[in-house]
């Protein structure tokens, strides 16, 4: 052959690969639809100044603010930005200054949809737990933290290797340190859960800590199958407009509804009666046996992952979880029994087992899981015969995916032969590298799931080699 035959035919083959490369890429040989990114679904933002009511705010609000002022539009719950009663030429510098980032307050609703005020900029941030510890890294503002409550504590290193030593504990978020806080001079503090009971509610911390915004930006409630009513997605997104943070918090909620739109694409595929039941509940080294129900974060996850839960709260119950005695449990006999765990507890407690990121050794998982099985009652369950009973982190309930995280290994772990090519530990590690931006391997650190699964020759859930 020619030089020149040579050249052509190696020029053709470049532009062939090339083009798989790119097409790859690109997503041109994938199946499955893609999500809608959340700011072009019906999601509202709850933060006054988003007048035209979508996911965002931005130029079209001012158009339509104008609108309401010319009387061509009615006006509508967000369109007061500056929350003064009426809607004019202010309410259009206000939004101006939300978008370039120069406000000196915003007004929205909570995790509670209690109406609050937060002055801006938020720049010294107290925050409690796993979530909103994640949250602030997601959003690349984990220097501006200056305490964290004692579940956070014993993981500071962790959590925030650069500015570990200047950040202060502040006790418990049940019952916090509000001398302590107040010296740290917070712009704002990230609450887990707006309180109850006997522990201390956004209410009373806004009350003992005049001058920092007590916010709780509705984490806990996610809803995994319609993310335009999820308090969770609400919150990352408000987050990311507090703290000025919007592209981050956009493309976070983008990923979190990507593997959401995902899995349900693939569960809306087993029919009802193909689906496994599941009871959901806490290992008893936390407390005796409660049973989560659809409204708790780790519903949602079973929810999304297809399994059929056999807790279910009264109607109109808005209660996390429920007892369930041992006489329905049998009864119901459960295909699948995942059991929840928490290492540091939101009163300032440590429970057993170890496990989490902190952990490595999945020795009290083992024995804490032998101990339930060995229940005398539980002996003929299907769960217990079939081995189909797995430890589970507190991260997936805790950690800041909204339920997303624990319910990639249920769904691998309920039904493999659907999800042939999801690789859980690929999604938590990108979680960890990519958003959390924390150099941790989970080949080497962590304990999340006991029995470990194996998926491709890995060990998913401990660390490889780990027993
Ligand atoms: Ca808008
Ligand atoms: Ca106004």
């Amino acid at each position: 052959m020619k030089t020149t035959q040579i050249a052509t035919i190696l020029f053709i083959i470049i532009i062939i690969i090339s083009s798989i490369a790119i097409g790859y890429s690109q997503n041109w040989f994938q199946t499955t639809t893609q999500p809608t990114p959340i700011t072009d679904t019906n999601f509202t933002l709850e933060i006054f100044g988003n007048a035209n009511m979508d996911g965002k705010i931005d130029e079209d609000d001012i158009t339509h603010i104008q609108e309401i002022i010319d009387g061509t539009k009615s006006p509508t719950l967000f369109a007061d930005a500056n929350r003064d009663g009426v809607i004019d030429e202010k309410d259009i510098e206000f939004v101006k200054a939300i978008i370039n980032g120069t406000a000196t307050e915003l007004h929205m609703l909570d995790g509670s949809k209690n109406e609050i005020k937060i002055s801006l900029p938020a720049n010294r941030i107290i925050i409690e737990y796993n979530q909103n510890a994640e949250l602030v890294r997601i959003l690349g503002v984990e220097n501006l933290v200056v305490g964290v409550d004692s579940g956070i504590d014993p993981v500071k290193k962790l959590y925030f290797p650069d500015n570990a030593d200047s950040i202060t504990s502040v006790g418990s978020m049940s019952s916090p340190d509000y001398e302590k806080i107040l010296n740290l001079k917070p712009t704002t503090l990230l609450v887990f859960s707006p309180g109850t009971g006997s522990s201390a509610t956004t209410i009373d911390k806004a009350k003992y800590l005049p001058g920092v915004d007590v916010v709780y930006l509705g984490l806990y409630n996610p809803n995994v199958t319609n993310p335009e009513a999820s308090n969770f997605i609400q919150g990352v997104m408000k987050a990311g407009y507090i703290f000025n943070q919007v592209p981050k918090a956009t493309e976070y909620a983008n990923w979190i509804l990507s593997i959401t739109s995902n899995i349900n694409t693939k569960i809306n595929t087993i029919p009802m009666d193909q689906r496994h039941t599941v009871l959901l509940t806490n290992s008893p080294t936390i407390g005796s046996a409660r049973a989560y129900v659809a409204m708790d974060t780790l519903g949602q996850a079973c929810i999304l992952a297809g399994g059929i839960n056999i807790a279910n709260a009264p109607v109109s119950s808005t209660a996390f979880s429920v007892t369930l005695e041992s006489e329905y449990i049998i009864s119901q006999n459960p295909d699948y029994i995942f059991l929840h765990t928490v290492r540091y507890t939101y009163d300032g407690a440590t429970n057993e087992p170890a496990q989490g990121m902190d952990a490595t050794d999945p020795t009290g998982m083992k024995n804490v899981l032998q101990q339930y099985i060995s229940q005398p009652a539980y002996n003929n369950l299907n769960a217990v015969k079939n081995n189909n009973i797995y430890m589970i982190a507190g991260d997936f309930r805790n950690n800041a995916m909204g339920g997303t995280l624990g319910a990639v290994y249920m769904a691998k772990i309920l039904y493999p032969e659907i999800f042939t090519d999801l690789n859980p530990q690929t999604i938590h590690q990108e979680y960890i590298t990519k958003f959390l931006r924390l150099n941790y391997n989970l080949d080497t650190n962590g304990v999340f799931l006991y029995p470990a699964i194996t998926v491709n020759g890995d060990t998913l859930g401990i660390p490889n080699g780990a027993k």
